[in-house]
């Protein structure tokens, strides 16, 4: 109850930001994209994590109003770091499935893309595996967003209890290995090979594929190994305010 009035307060006064962690292609060490994550910093309680109020504000609907803020600042940093005369990112943006399910989604994204001048073909939608729940409406509705020429992928792919019959289904582009597998690569020897599975159903079914939570070179070194294309994690950076990547961006080209 309290957290929900400090969600709704939170908004108003302006107390979230996004923070945005870069993704690197595996290959050329080039950052090709960033992930938008939400923060909220309370004034009195402090930093509170998304882990604990993106739940809450899923079950109250705030997700709503949160979500389509965090969608146009994500797009609006975006625009600003090609204006700026770095090479184009993709931004990708976390839907929940709240998100998903809401009905005028497609208007709401291409509204935002509108309103912040950003091509389509530099924005992707990361999406959960619980989406699938209705997997008729969201194959509709993904096929919307992919004519609209936006990036698609599945994220903490392989922590869901969802059967894999859905890649077959799903118009996306992407899957993100979940950071559960890729810290584990070299504490279990299973993790490794799930690792390697799904990196290779991903490219038979002619999908990329992006590890998360890549914190050390071995780490990096089994996924290259592997042909992973792009990795994410703090080995590269942790999450960073819009300045801070700028900085990030900056030293890198
Ligand atoms: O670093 P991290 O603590 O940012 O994120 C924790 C969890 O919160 C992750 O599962 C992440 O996907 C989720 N999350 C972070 N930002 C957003 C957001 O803007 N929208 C949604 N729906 N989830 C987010
Ligand atoms: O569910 P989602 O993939 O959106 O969650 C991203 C979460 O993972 C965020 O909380 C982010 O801060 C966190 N994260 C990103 N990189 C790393 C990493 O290398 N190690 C750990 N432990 N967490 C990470
Ligand atoms: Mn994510
Ligand atoms: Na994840």
């Amino acid at each position: 109850m309290k957290l929900e009035m400090g969600l709704r307060k939170g908004l108003e006064r302006g107390e979230f930001k996004v923070y945005y962690q870069p993704q690197i292609d595996v290959i050329s060490g080039k950052v090709i994209g960033v992930e938008a994550l939400i923060r909220w910093q309370h004034p009195e309680w402090g930093n509170i994590s998304p882990d604990e109020f993106i739940p809450l504000a899923e079950e109250t609907g705030l997700i709503i109003p949160i979500g389509e803020w965090v969608l146009y600042e994500a797009c609006h940093q975006n625009k600003i770091w090609q204006n700026t005369g770095y090479p184009p990112l993709r931004i990708a943006v976390n839907i929940s499935s709240r998100q998903f399910q809401q009905n005028n989604l497609v208007e709401m994204v291409s509204k935002t893309l509108k309103e912040t001048e950003l091509d389509p073909q530099y924005l992707e939608l990361e999406l959960t595996e619980s989406i699938i729940q209705d997997s008729k409406y969201a194959i509709t509705t993904m096929q919307k967003l992919k004519a609209m020429g936006i990036h698609l992928s599945i994220d903490d792919f392989g922590t869901g209890y969802s059967s894999l019959s859905y890649l077959k289904l799903f118009p996306i582009d992407s899957l993100k290995i979940d950071r559960s597998f890729t810290s584990n690569i070299f504490a279990d020897s299973k993790d490794a090979a799930l690792v390697h599975t799904i990196i290779a159903m991903a490219h038979n079914l002619d999908l990329k594929v992006i590890a998360e939570g890549v914190e050390t070179q071995e780490q990096l070194h089994f996924l290259r190994q592997r042909q992973c294309n792009e990795a994410q994690g703090y080995f590269f950076s942790r999450p960073v305010s819009g300045e801070e990547l700028s900085i990030f961006l900056k030293n890198r080209l």
